[in-house]
């Protein structure tokens, strides 16, 4: 069990209707809409919750699950391991996830019980890609829109999870090496080009078919060209959309989670097991008098200032030559210079109340970096945990330890 808001299964098809219709501007239409759904939910949370709690000590079986892990063992990652186990649908014989088993797949440890892959037909698909909004029209709500309607191919899997943590100043790299003739723009012969390196396949062994993202990117025939504007736009509203959900699946539809809330989703998906998340939180609980909670932009900010650990690394190095824990205005300069602005300072508080070990009131740099990255990396390292009798020993363990 890594996540302790299991509730979330319950109010997600709440939540995620009140999103669809979510801009930056009308948070407190959200709050009425979403607030109504938790509400509604939360008499099903007791119940999720414990089911949850109880079963996911057992190992779960899943009818597909002797044939996702021998298909795993052929085709050999982690990644290509996650994309079956989450893959819900097949189409011409190939697995695929809808945008729902996607997001799913980066919040959650275990796919949702099901009894092998549904067949996709023709039609089907057909209908699925009608349904794909182009890419100007900017949706911040892509994948929760499409939700099961739409497939998603084991390489575009790769890309968008690549693309998650992918620092802004990146984008433009990203986009170069798409675009393969130096045009200025991406064609879709030149995303399919890359795709097919990323995923290891060879030209012309396995064609791809027209998924909801090649539909989304390029358009039905592939008629439409990607610019740098329209791509960077594409990875920002991906990254947000990601971070929306997680934010609002916390806070239940308010503007704001608690500062312990908002260290769980810092510690949540690290490797730490629950004992050490405990002393943690427990730290902060204790050292820091309870504010006024951390906003959305807040949690966007420190998730982009996550996606620049390396540029912020090097920056704290400076400090720490000498061994020297890091102060908050040292730790402030060091973000300023690798994202341009300074966190809140209530986020930096937060973030020292949890890492300031010995409560002198500076930071212990290498936990920090260690647990933020394991943080970054979320759904693959931390999410590798072993299976079978091993997996049930190591989470008996995890039980245990509470
Ligand atoms: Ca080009």
């Amino acid at each position: 069990m890594r996540r302790s808001f299991h509730f979330v299964r319950a109010i997600r098809g709440a939540a995620r209707r009140s999103f669809a219709s979510q801009t930056r501007g009308n948070r407190s239409k959200i709050l009425l809409g979403v607030g109504a759904g938790s509400l509604a939910a939360a008499g099903l949370a007791i119940g999720c919750n414990r089911r949850w709690t109880t079963a996911s000590c057992l190992p779960r079986v899943y009818a597909d699950s002797p044939d996702s892990e021998k298909e795993a063992k052929v085709s050999g990652g982690s990644r290509r391991r996650r994309f079956l186990q989450f893959a819900s649908c097949q189409y011409n014989g190939e697995p695929y996830m809808t945008p729902q088993d996607f997001l799913e797949s980066l919040s959650f440890s275990e796919p949702t019980a099901r009894i092998g892959r549904r067949k996709v037909d023709e039609k089907e698909m057909d209908r699925y890609l009608r349904k794909v909004p182009p890419v100007s029209k900017n949706s911040r709500t892509f994948f929760r829109d499409l939700w099961k309607d739409g497939l998603v191919s084991y390489p575009e899997y790769l890309f968008l999870t690549t693309l998650l943590t992918k620092p802004k100043r990146q984008f433009e790299i990203a986009f170069l090496m798409f675009d393969r003739d130096g045009s200025g723009t991406i064609e879709r012969k030149e995303f399919l080009a890359i795709e097919r390196v990323v995923s290891k396949q060879q030209e012309g062994k396995e064609p791809f078919c027209t998924t909801s993202l090649l539909v989304h990117l390029f358009g039905r025939n592939g008629e439409r060209l990607l610019n740098l504007e329209s791509f960077s736009r594409f990875m920002d509203n991906l990254q947000e959309e990601v971070l929306d959900i997680e934010f609002h699946e916390v806070s239940r539809g308010l503007p704001v989670i608690s500062e312990t809330a908002f260290a769980h989703l810092l510690l949540h998906d690290s490797n730490l097991d629950h004992s050490e998340i405990d002393d943690y939180l427990q730290r902060l609980e204790q050292r820091s008098e309870m504010g006024d909670g951390i906003t959305f932009p807040q949690f966007l900010d420190f998730a982009q200032f996550l996606n620049e650990l390396e540029d912020f690394a090097v920056a704290v190095r400076m400090f720490t030559l000498a061994g020297q824990p890091v102060t908050q205005d040292e730790f402030q300069r060091a973000v300023k210079s690798s994202i341009g602005k300074r966190l809140d300072p209530k986020l930096v508080q937060v973030v020292f109340h949890i890492f300031d070990v010995d409560g002198d009131g500076k930071l212990s740099y290498a936990e920090f970096i260690n647990v933020m990255k394991d943080r970054k990396n979320r759904g693959f390292k931390s999410r590798d945990a072993p299976k079978g009798w091993e997996g049930f020993k190591h989470c008996m363990r995890q039980k245990m330890m509470k």
